[in-house]
């Protein structure tokens, strides 16, 4: 490093350059933020299903266990992810694409999305929408809620129309091209996300808002959920294809490789376009008024889903190795040993893959028809999104911020070697927290259930589960360690004086790509329209004739507030 220079002057020319680092660090730092209110409240609720009840510390703050519960999934399942995806989808594809955004609307954005957050926070720190992530009605929060989820959703649709943009304009300077392959993932990822919200965006809409502020007698919970799990599968693809995009296109040139297919992650992120949302009755199997048909379709289209996800384990792998033995990996597993393990930023991600395949398996039973009852609503459920949303999603992003927090401020990593114990913790924590939690679903402990605050009578219900429970609860210590290291690396980080000269700071560690001719299969698979229209289709089919019945036959019940 060559040496620092006053803070004073590097502020003002740290982002000249590039003035999207600064817009892009606000959604970064802000979804981090978010992330570290609702991850504290984590260990809280492993105590609970250690039958260890330590909210009365939280009071007058957080007011009951369903609360926190609220808190916890609303600001880590939806505004970590949002702002920390907004923030991804814009300034990778940018700097890709060697172009200028339009600042103006990227800061518009931000300020929906904080806007949205600001506005859900008044009802949930209010205690009167204590509705959980999901906001199944007829539970009914505060009409500050709904308005605020659906700015933040509105907020995170809104990259798409720059995108699209900022490609159009590249085509023109590059005719005859295929687009770049990060701004191809981003844009296939935000065109099966727009896809998908046109659910929940429906239900919140239409629907909960109008009924929240008593313009509506009741809403039909059927018809509720179905909309609300239009999007709330597909939602899990919005949350990983970012991670995606950084294990195929950054990750293996960390691992000192190269991507080795190009064209097969293009047909992995059309896959996704086409069959991630025609799948949401995979979530309500139990629920009476969806036809048994429908719920085999969707679980057959569920499989489906899977399969680019091992396409993605094919090709990553691939290129790992391909890294691993340009670093002189040999014989047929040599070159694993062989790749950076003492790089924070890539040791967390491969963490977050390796935890990817734990949830997807349990994801495999969960989506069975014939499997699922035996799990459905009881603690696997939570022990499986912990591997995938918790570890697979959140740890790629921690590990991403490793060489991206520095890269845009032109300040040091504070710690790698405290950013590689975050890392192992997050993951160990995490595995034990799964494994706490799968076995207590199998021993029928139910999910979303406040079983450290039972009634004496009740005291022995879950007398069998006391192994896993115990284990649920070592998670929630090791998960407590990894969050105190992981926040002080990003804020000692965040805080430190010295910046280190212009072309000093960690670079994107894009893939090498060259610019490929549009013709052939690669010009049938950067046709973005055909496939959006194709994924239309798929989802007409999947969903019209029970959205028909549904929005023909409701039944609407008035609002619960049992808080
Ligand atoms: Fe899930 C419930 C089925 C993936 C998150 N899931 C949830 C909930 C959340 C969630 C939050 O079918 C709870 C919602 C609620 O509150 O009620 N899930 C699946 C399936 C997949 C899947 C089939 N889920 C995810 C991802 C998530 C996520 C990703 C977040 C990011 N899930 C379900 C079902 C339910 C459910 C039902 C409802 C249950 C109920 O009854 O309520 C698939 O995408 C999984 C694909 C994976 C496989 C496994 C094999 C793959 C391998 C290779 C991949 C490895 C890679 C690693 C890419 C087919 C072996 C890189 C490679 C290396 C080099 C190591
Ligand atoms: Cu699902």
């Amino acid at each position: 490093m060559v040496g620092s220079i006053p803070n004073s002057r590097a502020i003002a020319d740290v982002y000249s350059a590039h003035p999207e680092k600064k817009v892009t660090l606000y959604f970064i730092v802000t979804g981090f933020v978010a992330l570290l209110v609702g991850a504290l409240l984590g260990p809280f609720q492993a105590f609970n299903y250690a039958g260890i009840n330590l909210y009365g510390i939280l009071k007058p703050l957080i007011r009951s266990y369903y609360q926190g519960l609220t808190i916890h999934g609303v600001l880590n399942a939806i505004v970590f992810t949002s702002f920390v995806i907004t923030g991804l989808m814009y300034y990778l594809p940018i700097r890709e694409l060697k172009v200028k955004a339009n600042l103006t609307y990227m800061w518009i954005n931000y300020g929906v999305m904080v806007a949205g957050l600001l506005i859900a926070a008044l009802g949930i720190l209010a205690n009167t929408s204590n509705v959980l992530y999901t906001f199944y009605p007829p539970l009914q929060g505060h009409w500050s809620f709904y308005i605020g989820a659906a700015l933040i959703v509105v907020g995170s649709i809104m990259p798409l129309f720059e995108l699209l943009r900022l490609r159009s304009k590249w085509k023109r300077e590059h005719s005859g091209a295929v687009t770049p392959i990060v701004t191809y993932m981003s844009l296939m990822t935000l065109l099966m996300w727009t896809l998908a919200s046109v659910g929940i965006v429906t239900e919140v809409v239409w629907f909960l808002i109008p009924w929240s502020l008593g313009l509506r007698e009741g809403v039909d919970p059927l018809l509720s959920r179905t909309l609300f799990w239009f999007t709330a599968h597909p939602i899990v693809y919005y949350w990983l294809l970012p991670a995606y995009i950084s294990w195929y296109a950054l990750v293996p040139k960390q691992a000192g490789g190269e991507l080795v297919s190009d064209s097969l992650a293009r047909l992995a992120f059309v896959m996704f376009l086409l069959f991630s949302t025609p799948v949401g009755f995979h979530h309500q199997f139990t629920d009476p008024g969806v036809p048994a048909a429908w719920k085999m379709i969707h679980s057959m289209l569920t499989m489906f889903v899977g399969i680019p996800s091992m396409l993605t384990a094919f090709t990553v792998a691939g290129s790992l190795e391909y890294g691993g033995r340009l670093r002189g990996g040999k014989g047929v597993l040599g070159w694993i040993g062989k790749l950076p393990w003492g790089n924070a930023s890539f040791t967390a991600q491969i963490l977050a893959m390796l935890s990817f395949i734990v949830g997807g398996a349990g994801g495999i039973v969960n989506a069975s028809f014939s499997l699922n009852p035996l799990i459905h609503k009881t603690a696997w459920i939570p022990g499986h999104f912990h591997t995938k949303v918790g570890t697979a999603t959140t740890l790629t992003f921690m590990g991403m911020t490793f060489w991206l927090i520095p890269h845009l401020t032109r300040k040091k990593l504070y710690s790698n070697t405290l950013a590689l114990a975050a890392s192992w913790f997050w993951f160990i924590g995490m595995m034990v927290f799964a494994l706490g939690m799968h076995w207590q679903g199998l021993l029928s402990v139910p999910r979303r259930a406040f079983i450290s605050g039972m009634a004496e009578n009740l005291k022995n219900l879950y007398a069998d589960a006391a192994t896993p429970q115990f284990i649920t609860g070592i998670s929630g210590v090791l998960l407590l360690i990894a969050i105190i290291l992981y926040w002080t690396v990003l804020f000692a980080t965040l805080l430190a004086k010295e910046r280190v000269d212009e072309g000093q700071e960690p670079k994107i560690p894009f893939v090498t790509s060259r610019e490929m001719r549009s013709e052939g299969t690669l010009k049938l698979l950067d046709n973005l329209l055909f496939w959006f229209i194709m994924a239309v289709i798929i989802v007409l089919v999947a969903y019209l004739p029970s959205l028909i019945t549904m929005f023909s036959n409701q039944i609407p019940v008035p609002g619960l507030k049992p808080w």
